[in-house]
C-alpha cells in the first residue's frame, strides 16, 4: 500500500515540473518566430528586390554559340524605367548554355550565370546607368549588348506621396485638414 502510493506520487512530480517546462519550452519558441517574424525580417525585407510590374525579354538567338550568326542577343539595345520594366529576362533559344554579364564599369554588376537551352535568366536592375554586356562563353562575339536603365518620372505631387501610399497621403491631408478647421472655428 505505502509502496502503491510512493509509486503514484513520482508521476504527479514529474507532471508538475513538466507543464512548466512545456510553457517555457513554447513561450521561447513563440518568442524567437515573433522576433523572427516582426523585427528580424522586417529589416531584412528591404534589401530584396522589388519585382517590378512589367519586364522586357532579350532573346539568344539560335546559333549565338557560332561566331558566324550575325545576332545573338535579339534586341541587343533595350532601355527600361526603373520600377516600371526594369527586369530584363534572357531566354536562351539556342542549344548550348550562355549567360548575360555585365562589363566592367557598369554602374551595378550583374550576372546571370550559365543558363541551359530553353530556360531563361532575369536580372532587376535598381539603378539607372547604361549597363554593357556580354555572354562569357562567347565573349568574343557575344558582346556590346545594353541595356540601358532610366529613373522613373518624377510626380509632380508633394514630396511625401512617394514615400507614403497615396490613400494613406489622403487620409493625412484630409485630418490636416479637419484639424486646420478646427484650429480655425474659434476666430471664424
Ligand atoms: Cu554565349
Amino acid at each position: 500500500m505505502i509502496c502503491g502510493e510512493g509509486h503514484l506520487s513520482q508521476p504527479t512530480q514529474e507532471s508538475a515540473w513538466a507543464a512548466p517546462l512545456i510553457l517555457i519550452s513554447v513561450a521561447l519558441v513563440a518568442g524567437v518566430l515573433g522576433y523572427y517574424q516582426l523585427f528580424y525580417l522586417p529589416t531584412v525585407a528591404p534589401r530584396v528586390q522589388a519585382v517590378p510590374p512589367f519586364n522586357v525579354t532579350v532573346s539568344i538567338v539560335f546559333g549565338a554559340q557560332l561566331q558566324s550568326q550575325a545576332q545573338n542577343f535579339v534586341p541587343n539595345n533595350v532601355t527600361v524605367v526603373l520600377g516600371n520594366n526594369s527586369m530584363v529576362i534572357w531566354v536562351n533559344q539556342d542549344t548550348v548554355p550562355h549567360t548575360a554579364t555585365s562589363d566592367p564599369g557598369a554602374p551595378e554588376a550583374f550576372d546571370t550565370g550559365l543558363f541551359q537551352p530553353g530556360a531563361s535568366a532575369s536580372i532587376i536592375f535598381t539603378k539607372p546607368g547604361v549597363y554593357k554586356y556580354h555572354c562569357v562563353p562567347h565573349a568574343p562575339w557575344m558582346k556590346d549588348a545594353y541595356v540601358i536603365v532610366k529613373e522613373a518620372p518624377v510626380a509632380k505631387s508633394p514630396g511625401a506621396a512617394g514615400l507614403i501610399p497615396p490613400n494613406l497621403a489622403s487620409l493625412l491631408q484630409g485630418f490636416l485638414r479637419a484639424l486646420s478647421a478646427l484650429a480655425g472655428l474659434p476666430g471664424a
